[in-house]
């Protein structure tokens, strides 16, 4: 009976009373069919119980705490700066922002700090719990940073999620305040360049489906290759905010490539082409605080646009750098909650707030909120200790190195992964090595991808920079590099070291002008309807720009089903024997216990047996270990 009672639709649906068993005594006959949807996710959580998440091994299921509760879910939003983008309309907004006596604040709790810090693996549902709280208590936060830059591929390559599905999750959950993406120009979320019908379809679909402000830059700061994009943010009426990326040091005497003159030149051809929004984006954290009151000082002056500072606290003196931007008159700064600031992620957002106390450019929202939301992803991070690379203090090697904050953990780990734990300080030191060979290049993705695979393959092989130069032209360098050199990312400020070029692409010309190859729209049309896509335009934007991404994602979507789901231990530890889970699947409640998994057998299979609504079912995995 009571299997029964589970699996009845009004019990599901909560449309039941005390009474209920009178009017319904068919209950009490046979059991009925357990719907077929709990299939994919049966297989995947014995999958991911007995091999590890994505095959890696399993671990043991830790104990997490119960995050607090966020709820406002009775609460409708309070109109903020969305509904004022959309009054005034891009020009007059972004003069609102220059009238603005507070520094503004962007959260980057949602891209950025986790990207920097937890490699982009924060899953939708944790952003559910907490987005429309937030969005409710501090309205007056200017914007979330939530889309784009690596979410984008990492929701499809490792947490079996949908962006565009989350896009419009968080929309429809935070209404009113600014949603900002970040896109790499001609790279959008890639990291090559995409035909100019690819880029426009992708960014007028980000808009569609709730970006408000597009943050535009190009990893050799290539105007060229932004040009298109401000062109299209600017057709959908959205805001375009164009970013230089920040490197050197414009007060060291002794790294005069990339000037005060430079950065002020490269913001008013900005403010020509139709940016909204000039921002520094200073992806290692590289903005000492006097250099940041000279820089925002010069770009008051030179532009008529508002200034948005993005930094990281790598070296530890962001916090004071945000200061000095503050008093040099800064519009906005980026900042994440607490449990998610520092390290390689931006500072906190409560810590500038108790800094700026006295000051009459101080942020004023509720403070007390933004503890108890901090409260949230103190015990969110937890579930991603397993990518946590758990940077906490300063590092101040970074003014040697220039790591990008988004990179550093990541090829420390890829460092780790070819056997190079132990000479981690030698890579950081090749690092800067390699982008001295190179002629001092703007690092961020996907030009510090290049530098990186350039070092990981020079300590690797025990090579010095006589060694490139004197045997260089037998050498296979890593394909980023090959391509780096043939011009497929543009050309870098200043022009290719030639001696190094000819090496690398073993004397032939290198292919500057050759523009990225039109998609053949009716061979993807074909190969969507092979794999069993989605007939929409978000599913052809991420088939065009990630095909064999895209389409695992497909594959392994119509073999377990819709995982986002799953809570995140579960989803990252499957179940242990004896333990429960009520999920939501297509509206209605299930309740999915794992009763035991046995030993492998001699042909190497488990067999768990679960109950689903009280029915068992029983599933046999391979044990891969
Ligand atoms: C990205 O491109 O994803 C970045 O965050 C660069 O800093
Ligand atoms: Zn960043």
């Amino acid at each position: 009976f009571l299997k029964n009672m589970l699996l009845d639709k009004n019990f599901q649906a909560g449309s039941c009373n005390v009474n209920y068993i009178d009017h319904h005594p068919d209950l009490l006959n046979a059991p009925q069919i357990i719907d077929e949807p709990a299939s994919g996710l049966l297989a995947y959580i014995g999958e991911v119980t007995v091999n590890g998440f994505h095959g890696n091994g399993s671990n043991p299921k830790p104990r997490f705490e119960t995050p607090v509760k966020l709820n406002a879910a009775d609460e409708a939003c309070p109109s903020g700066t969305r509904q004022l983008l959309e009054e005034l309309g891009p020009e007059k907004f972004s003069k609102w922002i220059q009238d603005q006596k507070q520094v503004l604040l962007m959260d980057t709790t949602y891209r950025d700090a986790h990207q920097s810090l937890l490699a982009t693996r924060i899953r939708t549902r944790d952003i559910m719990q907490a987005i429309h709280y937030t969005a409710c208590k501090v309205p007056q936060i200017y914007a979330f940073e939530d889309w784009g830059g690596a979410t984008f591929d990492v929701a499809y390559r490792f947490l079996d999620e949908d962006p565009w599905e989350r896009l419009r999750k968080m929309r429809e959950a935070a209404p009113n305040i600014l949603f900002q993406m970040l896109t790499r120009g001609a790279n959008t979320v890639g990291y090559t360049n995409y035909p100019p019908e690819v880029v426009r379809q992708f960014l007028a679909l980000a808009a569609k489906n709730g970006v408000d402000v597009f943050r535009i830059f190009d990893c050799l700061n290539q105007l060229d290759h932004m040009t298109l994009s401000i062109d299209e943010v600017r057709k959908q009426g959205k805001l375009a905010e164009t970013a230089f990326c920040y490197t050197g040091d414009i007060l060291d005497d002794g790294r005069q490539k990339y000037t005060l003159k430079y950065y002020t030149n490269l913001a008013k051809e900005m403010e020509k082409a139709g940016a909204n929004i000039i921002a520094i984006k200073d992806m290692a954290g590289l903005l000492k605080p006097e250099a940041a009151y000279t820089l925002i000082s010069a770009l008051k002056d030179a532009v008529d646009l508002p200034i948005h500072l993005h930094s990281h606290e790598g070296g530890g003196c962001t916090l004071y750098t945000y200061a000095k931007a503050a008093e040099a008159g800064v519009d906005i700064v980026d900042v994440a909650t607490s449990a998610l600031s520092n390290g390689t992620s931006q500072p906190s957002m409560t810590a500038f707030i108790q800094a700026l106390s006295n000051n009459p450019r101080q942020p004023q929202m509720d403070i007390e909120e933004l503890e108890t939301i901090d409260r949230y992803w103190q015990v969110v991070r937890a579930y991603y200790a397993g990518v946590d690379g758990k940077m906490t203090s300063p590092n101040t090697t970074v003014f040697q190195h220039e790591m990008p904050g988004g990179q550093y953990t990541n090829l420390r780990q890829q460092a780790k992964g070819v056997g190079l734990g132990d000479r981690w300080p030698e890579v950081c030191r090749m690092y800067a090595k390699v982008n001295e060979m190179f002629g001092d290049v703007i690092k961020v993705t996907p030009s510090s991808k290049v530098v990186g695979d350039m070092t990981l393959f020079m300590v690797q092989n025990n090579l010095t920079e006589k060694d490139i130069y004197e045997r260089g032209e037998t050498m296979d360098f890593p394909k980023s590099v090959v391509d780096f050199f043939d011009g497929k990312l543009g050309v870098p400020y200043g022009g290719f070291p030639e001696k190094l070029q000819k090496i690398i692409l073993r004397g032939e010309q290198p292919h500057l002008e050759t523009p990225p190859a039109p998609i053949d729209q009716e061979k993807v049309t074909q190969n969507m309807k092979a794999l069993r896509m989605p007939e929409t335009e978000e599913a052809r934007s991420s088939y065009c720009i990630y095909p064999k991404v895209y389409k695992d994602y497909i594959q392994r979507y119509h073999q377990y089903g819709d995982l986002s789901i799953l809570d995140t231990p579960t989803y990252f530890f499957g179940m242990k024997p004896g333990e429960e889970s009520w999920l939501r699947i297509g509206g209605k409640m299930v309740l999915i216990r794992m009763n035991y998994i046995t030993p492998p057998s001699d042909d190497g299979f488990r067999e768990i047996q679960f109950e689903v609504n009280g029915m068992p079912r029983e599933i046999r995995v391979r044990d891969k270990a």
